[in-house]
C-alpha cells in the first residue's frame, strides 16, 4: 500500500449552506502551490514563504477577478492534520464563494477529496493509529457527553493503550517459545507451560472485561432504539410529545389517528434514546392505511433494543393487549400505565407478562415522566458510569478482540494437551494479528474502504 501520497486533495471542510464562514482544505505535496496560484495576501509577501501556522488575510482570485475576501491557514508538513502540507481557505460561508474557491483548487491540480480522506492520509502516514482514526468519526457523530467523552478517550489513545500492553505479553510468550522451537532435539529449553497459561489466563480477563464495557459502550454511542407500542387511543403519541417536549405526533381522541413510524430523539441522563411513536396495533382492521401502518409498528417492534409498551390505566384490560403483550416475548419491555389522572380500572396486569418495570404516567398532565426515564436509564445502565474509564463502542473492535480470546484459549488448550510449539506459536502469532488489526497495523483496502467510507467528505 501506497503510503506517501503523490497528489493532493481538496474538499469544502464544512456544512455547505448559509454560514459565516466556510472552509475549504487541501492537503497534499501540491497545496501550497495550488494555493499561491488562488490567493493573494493583503501582506503581498509569496504565499510560499507565509510560515506554518500562520493566518494571512487576503483575496481568493479567478484571472484577476475576486472571488472573495478569505483568511488563509498554513500548516507545514509534517505537524499538520495530515503530516502532509495543508492549507485551509476559511471563506465566507456561502455556496457561491466556497464552490468557487473548491473549483479554482481542482483547476490548478487538486483532487477531490474521498470521504474521510484527511483522516485516512493522517493514519496511512502514521500521526495516528486506526482506532484512534475511527474515534475522529465517532467525534463527528456524537449525540450526547457520554458519546463525545468516549470518542475523545479513543482518540487519545485508550484503546492503543490496552491493545500494545496486551501484545507485549504475547509477544513475550511468542519469543520464548520461538527460542524453544529453534533448539535441537536435544538440548531442548524448558518451557514453563504453566507459567504460559497463567500469563494467558491474566491477559484473557483484561480482554473479557473490555468486551463487557461493549453493551454500555455502544448505547453511548448509537443510543437505545424505542418502540412505543400500544393498542390505539392509550396515549402513545401523547406521550411521545411530552417526552421530547414538542407537539409533534398529532394526538385525537380517535383511535387509529397515527399511521407512519414518527421518530425522534432525546437525551436521557446522557444517552440518546431514539424514539419510535408507532401505529396502535390492532389485530383486525378493515382500514388500508391503518393495516400499513399496524404492519410498520409490528417491524419497529422487531428492530427495538426497548419496547416501551402503553395501557390505558382508567381502562380494563383488553384481548387487544394480551395480543400485543404475545408480541413482545425476548424483548426488554418497560409497561407505561398512562391515563392516571383518571380513576385507575386496570386491574391484574401480572397476567399480561413479566416486565422489566412499570411506571404509571399522565401524558395529559406530564406526571411519572421523569420516573419513566429513570427506569430505562437504570435498565441498560447497570453501575456508575464514571467509576469505568474506557467504553468499547466498535463492532469491529468487538469482534477482533473476541477473536483474539477464541485464539488464546486454543493456545492454553495446546498446553494443557502438551501439542507441540509450532502449534502454540501459530495460534498466538493468530492472536497478535487480531489485536493488530484494531490499530490497523495491517491493513488492508477492504477494512480502510469500510471504515473511511463512514466518515463526511473534507474530514
Ligand atoms: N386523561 C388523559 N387523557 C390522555 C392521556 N394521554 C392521552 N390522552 C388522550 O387520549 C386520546 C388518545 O391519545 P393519543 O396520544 O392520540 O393516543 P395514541 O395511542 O397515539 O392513539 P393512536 O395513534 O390512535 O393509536 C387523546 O384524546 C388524548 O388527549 C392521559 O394521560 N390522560
Ligand atoms: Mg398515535
Amino acid at each position: 500500500m501506497k503510503i506517501n501520497s503523490d497528489d493532493t486533495i481538496v474538499a469544502i471542510s464544512t456544512l455547505v449552506g448559509e454560514a459565516g464562514i466556510g472552509i475549504v482544505r487541501l492537503s497534499g505535496p501540491d497545496a501550497i502551490i495550488i494555493a499561491s496560484k488562488i490567493f493573494k495576501p493583503i501582506a503581498k509577501k509569496p504565499v510560499k514563504e507565509l510560515p506554518s501556522f500562520s493566518v494571512n488575510l487576503g483575496k481568493v482570485i479567478d484571472n484577476k477577478n475576486f472571488v472573495d475576501e478569505v483568511l488563509l491557514t498554513i500548516m507545514k508538513s509534517p505537524k499538520s492534520y495530515t503530516r502532509e502540507d495543508v492549507v485551509e481557505i476559511s471563506c465566507h460561508g456561502g455556496i457561491v464563494p466556497l464552490r468557487k474557491t473548491l473549483e479554482l483548487c481542482t483547476k490548478n491540480g487538486a483532487r477531490l477529496a474521498d470521504p474521510g480522506e484527511f483522516t485516512k492520509r493522517a493514519y496511512l502516514n502514521g500521526r495516528i493509529d486506526l482506532s484512534q482514526a475511527e474515534a475522529v468519526c465517532d467525534i463527528i457523530k456524537a449525540k450526547t457527553d457520554l458519546a463525545l467523552s468516549c470518542a475523545v478517550s479513543q482518540l487519545n489513545g485508550s484503546l492503543t493503550r490496552i491493545v500494545d500492553k496486551q501484545k507485549n505479553i504475547i509477544t513475550d510468550i511468542l519469543a520464548a517459545i520461538e527460542v524453544a522451537i529453534d533448539y535441537t532435539e536435544e538440548d531442548v529449553p524448558d518451557i514453563d507451560k504453566f507459567d504460559i497459561i497463567k500469563k494467558i489466563n491474566g491477559i484473557e480477563k483484561e480482554l473479557e472485561k473490555i468486551l463487557l464495557t461493549f453493551q454500555t459502550g455502544k448505547i453511548f454511542k448509537e443510543g437505545i432504539r424505542t418502540a412505543i407500542v400500544g393498542k390505539p387511543n392509550v396515549g402513545k403519541s401523547s406521550l411521545l410529545n411530552i417526552l421530547i417536549g414538542q407537539d409533534r405526533a398529532i394526538v385525537t381522541e380517535i383511535p387509529g389517528t397515527t399511521r407512519d413510524v414518527i421518530e425522534e430523539m432525546i437525551n436521557i441522563f446522557g444517552i440518546p434514546l431514539i424514539l419510535m411513536d408507532t401505529a396502535g396495533i390492532r389485530k383486525h382492521s378493515y382500514d388500508a392505511v391503518e393495516k400499513i401502518g399496524i404492519e410498520r409498528a409490528r417491524n419497529e417492534l422487531k428492530n427495538a433494543d426497548l419496547v416501551i409498551f402503553v395501557l390505558d390505566s382508567s381502562n380494563e384490560l383488553s384481548a387487544e393487549d394480551f395480543h400485543i403483550a404475545e408480541l413482545l416475548s425476548s424483548k426488554k419491555v418497560i409497561l407505561v400505565l398512562n391515563k392516571s389522572d383518571l380513576t385507575r380500572k386496570l386491574k391484574d396486569i401480572s397476567s399480561l407478562r413479566i416486565f422489566d418495570s412499570s411506571v404509571f404516567v399522565s401524558a395529559k398532565k406530564n406526571t411519572g415522566i421523569e420516573e419513566l426515564k429513570k427506569a430505562i436509564y437504570d435498565l441498560f445502565i447497570q453501575g456508575d458510569t464514571n467509576t469505568s474509564n474506557f467504553f468499547l463502542t466498535n463492532m469491529r473492535h468487538k469482534i477482533l478482540i473476541e477473536n483474539t480470546i477464541n485464539s488464546l484459549k486454543n493456545v492454553k488448550a495446546s498446553c494443557e494437551n502438551n501439542i507441540s510449539e509450532e502449534f502454540i506459536a501459530l495460534d498466538l502469532r493468530a492472536a497478535l494479528n487480531s489485536l493488530g488489526e484494531i490499530t490497523g497495523e495491517i491493513p488492508t483496502e477492504e477494512i480502510l474502504n469500510r471504515i473511511f467510507s463512514n466518515f463526511c467528505v473534507g474530514k
